[in-house]
């Protein structure tokens, strides 16, 4: 199955992204901590040009621990500013609104200096910032953290931010809310797989059973544990398939004529990997993927 997936209002949401940074003071970048590379728009720095921006790793309580620490350091190695986040506790949370003040504090230092050289000076206004990732990433529950209140609204299917809204946070920050945006094509399948897998594709597109089957192909080779805990499963099943079928069949999901509903147990699992009940798991290692980031260049701070 080829995933592809850029309706019309796709190509909007683009637009809105890229002049809506052109407005933005600092951009606050949201990867999905279990996939940090697959959920990193390819065409980003075109899409924002060089402005300052932190990366933001969210759903971190959903991935494993250590991986989001090895990922924090190494894009910190290769210089941007980033920092693992759970939205929905809040946790990591204040830790980006330093970083975020940091990268304005250095802004307006450059703004004060071009105003002394003209012999202006300079009022210093609320910061305003751009967050931007791919859809159901979490970016409207970051800002009503920031904003400790529920100013944007939230779901758990892709799409729910359509338009883009300034939410005044504080004195000192506004955030933009903004739709998630995808890209026009993934070059590479495994890419479109693991965006199903998360849930940043809509369900609609989806045919469940080779997502979730891809999903178990890692678990069956990297934490078959968590497989078989979960499930109870007396012993590894040979491949996807039959851990599928042995899935269906543990939890009772018949068809007619003896058959397992293979369909069924393809969209429990994702749900349950999306909830962090399979546990925490993260796709994408530093080990594996890390050096598809590229260092930090130019002003993109
Ligand atoms: N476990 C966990 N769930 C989160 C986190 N952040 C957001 N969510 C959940 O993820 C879903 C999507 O959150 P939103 O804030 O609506 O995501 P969004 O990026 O604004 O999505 P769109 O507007 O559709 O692009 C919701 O069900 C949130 O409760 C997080 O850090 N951890
Ligand atoms: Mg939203």
């Amino acid at each position: 199955m080829g995933i592809q997936w850029y309706p019309g209002h796709m190509a909007k949401a683009r637009r809105v992204v890229s002049e809506s940074a052109a407005l933005a003071d600092v951009i606050l970048e949201v990867l999905d901590a279990r996939v940090p590379y697959s959920s990193r728009n390819p065409d980003i720095d075109v899409i924002l040009g060089q402005r300052p921006r932190l990366i933001v790793l969210n759903k971190a309580d959903l991935a494993d621990p250590a991986e989001t620490e090895a990922w924090t350091n190494h894009l910190r190695e290769l210089g941007w500013p980033a920092g693992p986040v759970d939205a929905t506790s809040g946790r990591g949370v204040q830790a980006i609104v330093s970083a975020a003040r940091g990268l304005m504090a250095r802004k307006w230092e450059e703004l004060e200096e071009q105003a002394r050289a003209q012999g202006r000076t300079v009022r210093k206004r609320s910061v305003k910032a751009l967050v931007v990732g791919i859809p159901n990433v979490g970016k409207s529950s970051l800002i009503n953290r920031l904003g400790g209140e529920k100013h944007a609204r939230v779901g758990a299917i892709p799409g729910i931010t359509t338009g883009k809204q300034w939410v005044r946070v504080s004195k000192e920050f506004a955030l933009m809310d903004v739709p998630g945006i995808l890209w026009p094509k993934f070059e590479d399948q495994d890419v479109g797989y693991k965006l199903a897998m998360v849930g940043a594709i809509r369900e609609e597109v989806l045919d469940p059973e080779p997502v979730a089957g891809r999903l178990l192909a890692f678990l069956l080779t990297h934490r078959p544990s968590l497989l078989a805990e979960r499930y109870q499963l007396r012993r590894p099943p040979a491949d996807w398939e039959a851990g599928l079928h042995e899935i269906a069949r543990r939890r009772g999901y018949l068809l007619p004529g003896a058959r397992v509903d293979s369909y069924k147990a393809a969209i429990l699992i994702l749900q349950e990997f999306r909830k962090g009940l399979l546990g925490r798991i993260t796709l994408e290692t530093v080990a594996e993927f890390g050096d598809r980031f590229r260092p930090r260049t130019g002003d993109s701070r």
